[in-house]
């Protein structure tokens, strides 16, 4: 690799002793391993500092060529919330009506979700994500970007894992098709919407699924 093509800076990482990585590792499976998809909001306040701490977060993700090639749309708006749950729930009517199979039915059975979405007026945020197939230079010419989904994919995990770790609660709903979401917010037509995050503390009552998670012996397969 020519590192004179272009200057690299010098980088140590955080060189931690082996125990202390270890201990950090634990701690942070721990921390990790509490997080779920919550699906019922307070409207508890949530300061805005931390809103924008999480999307510096999720802003340092690694992406193709260093492209960054997302968009984090932040809303708070009643009235906007409002109009995003009234156009979600007219797609999830869709869906759950015509356009999911039976199959794809039950297996969603033991989530107990159906189209309606009050969680998009009663979380104080929403945080649109949208991924740019493509992008414009200052002279307005259109540019490449790569692994687009991936990226945005990676981007959306830091912002998931900021939010768990802020105390936060979110989930990843995809109001599918999301072009409503493009629409609402006027976005620029290389954005498209990737995910839709409600985010706020959880409500008193709310309660999730009864899962559980696949072993590492399921999931880690060592060539040793
Ligand atoms: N988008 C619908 C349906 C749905 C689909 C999957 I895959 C889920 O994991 C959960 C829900 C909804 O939000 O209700």
């Amino acid at each position: 690799m020519d590192m004179n093509k272009n200057k690299h800076l010098p980088f140590k990482g955080l060189n931690l002793p082996a125990e202390e990585a270890i201990k950090r590792s634990a701690e942070f499976f721990e921390l990790m391993r509490q997080r779920r998809s919550v699906r019922f909001f307070s409207d508890r306040a949530v300061p805005r500092q931390i809103i924008d701490n999480i999307i510096k977060t999720a802003g340092s993700a690694p992406s193709g060529a260093h492209k960054q090639p997302w968009s984090f749309c932040v809303v708070s708006n009643k009235q906007l919330k409002s109009k995003i749950r009234d156009l979600a729930e007219k797609e999830e009517k869709i869906n759950y009506e015509s356009r999911m199979s039976e199959r794809w039915k039950e297996d969603l059975e033991f989530l107990g979700t159906d189209n309606i979405k009050e969680f998009i007026e009663i979380a104080p945020y929403l945080i649109i994500v949208f991924r740019k197939p493509y992008d414009f230079d200052e002279k307005g010419n259109k540019t490449q970007n790569y692994y687009v989904n991936e990226s945005v994919g990676i981007a959306s995990g830091f912002l998931i894992t900021a939010i768990h770790n802020a105390g936060l609660v979110t989930l990843t709903h995809t109001p599918s098709p999301m072009g409503f979401l493009e629409e609402v917010l006027n976005r620029p037509k290389n954005e498209k919407a990737y995910l839709l995050l409600p985010v706020g503390y959880p409500a008193e009552n709310a309660t999730v699924p009864n899962l559980t998670r696949k072993k590492i012996n399921e999931i880690a397969f060592y060539y040793e």
